[in-house]
């Protein structure tokens, strides 16, 4: 991790101008009466958004894959990267793994080794889409035609247990979710029955869920296509809905911003789902074309400020405690550094929806008043909440220019020396 007293002595170059702009925007937002920058600031404290173990190594594409340097080699160390870099945010707290590219061996001592680290689990992954090696008396099982919803019982039953056996794990270091994303589908029109499939996933995710914990969740994530590309058993928010309500009550959505068909509306999305009680948590990301997995609100980031108001306007004013994740895939950027770059991207978009006048939104929609509408959203979308959320920062004890501040620490030539700059541990 990298040094605290670095952290500070940088933050001292920086400060000044900090407190000269979070006074000014204050001032301005209390002659606007907007909503107050303390209470922003304030909410933005509270705020972390969890990272996957599987981005703080590089992915790659079928084409090929460059490792960046340095990248951790075990579980531990995916830890020691999110550590820092919540050290250097405040803003990611925990780290979400994947199994079976994390298996700790001593769920104990890893639950302690990132408390040590003040990290914590978020929701817990499961892998069904990579093949599965087992055996049975009949020959080997694989997961070519699918887990949940393949036409072999014995399949379906051993993607049941390694979801189970995923959650016991979760229970063991204090994670309270699962999330399921299935890559089960058609790649062939006629390959399979559309409706066997989806009551296959159905009875599957039933059984999981009768073996959460009480205070459990589960996620169900949707996707349109990839590794199927005809059909996907999960295809859409709808299909996701029905699968979280057949599965059962602690069951709901998760909604990755890349897993859409384009020009989907996805704050309508986030609204539906809220609004029936079954919207769990997201993947953000960003997307051009389709699951591009690219940095968080490089490409879209109206969209995700409109996310966030949704969200705003489903906890009447606040942001419900729902399951936040950063899923991208770094081909070509440091990790961390894409990392540092989503997260800012999701603090500003939470902050600018809290600046929206809902009361006078909601007089504008009674008066069918569009111009004044798109205002108010365009007022709060354009303001340039930054120093807020550096000010958070600060508070928090973290850097107010983390990006800087990475850079300068030398974290990355320093994990190289130690890791090599070969190292691969994501498995994708
Ligand atoms: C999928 C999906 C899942 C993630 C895998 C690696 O496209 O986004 O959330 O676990 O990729
Ligand atoms: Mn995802
Ligand atoms: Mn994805």
């Amino acid at each position: 991790m990298i040094d605290p007293e670095r952290i500070a002595t940088f933050n001292i170059g920086e400060e000044l101008g900090l407190v000269e702009d979070v006074e000014n925007l204050a001032l301005r937002l209390d002659r606007e009466e907007a909503t107050p920058a303390e209470s922003i600031i304030e909410a933005l404290v509270d705020f972390s958004v969890a990272a996957p173990s599987w981005a703080v190594g590089t992915g790659g594409t079928r084409f090929g894959r460059f490792p960046f340097g340095g990248e951790p080699r075990t579980t531990e160390e995916k830890i020691d990267d999110v550590a820092t870099l919540n050290q250097l945010t405040a803003s990611n707290r925990s780290i979400s793994l994947h199994v079976p590219w994390d298996l700790p061996e001593d769920p104990g001592g890893l639950r302690e080794y990132a408390g040590d680290r003040e990290i914590w689990f978020d929701a817990m992954n499961s892998n069904t889409f990579q093949d599965n090696p087992s055996t049975t008396d009949e020959g080997r099982l694989s997961y070519k035609f699918g887990s949940l919803a393949n036409s072999d019982m014995a399949v379906r039953e051993i993607a049941i247990e390694h979801n189970k056996e995923v959650i016991d794990l979760g229970a063991a270091l204090g994670s309270k979710a699962l999330t399921v994303w299935l890559a089960d589908g058609i790649n062939h029109p006629g390959q399979a029955d559309h409706r066997t499939q989806f009551e296959h996933v159905a009875d599957g995710l039933r059984a999981i869920h009768d073996h959460l914990p009480d205070d459990w969740q589960m996620y169900t994530e949707h996707k349109p296509y990839e590794p199927a590309f005809y059909a996907t058993v999960n295809f859409d928010w709808g299909s996701s809905l029905l699968l979280a309500q057949a599965a059962g009550p602690k069951a709901s959505c998760l909604v990755d911003l890349g897993h859409h068909l384009p020009n989907a509306n996805i704050e309508q999305i986030v609204s539906r789902l809220a609004m029936v009680d079954r919207l769990g948590g997201f993947h953000f990301n960003d997307s051009k074309y389709g699951d591009d997995d690219l940095t968080t609100g490089s490409i879209k980031p109206f969209q995700l400020f409109l996310i966030f108001c949704e969200l705003i306007r489903a906890g009447d004013g606040s942001l419900p405690a729902l399951a936040f994740m950063i899923d991208q895939s770094h081909n070509i950027k440091d990790p961390l550094e894409d990392l540092i770059q989503s997260t800012e991207a999701v603090c500003i978009a939470y902050a600018q929806a809290l600046l929206v006048d809902r009361a006078g939104l909601a007089d504008a929609q009674e008066r069918n008043d569009a111009t004044r509408a798109q205002e108010i959203l365009q007022t709060a979308f354009r303001a340039d909440v930054r120093p807020l959320v550096a000010e958070a920062r600060r508070r928090a004890g973290a850097a107010i220019a983390p990006l800087e501040a990475y850079r300068e620490s030398g974290y990355r030539a320093a994990m190289i020396e130690e890791r090599g700059s070969e190292s691969v541990a994501t498995g994708l």
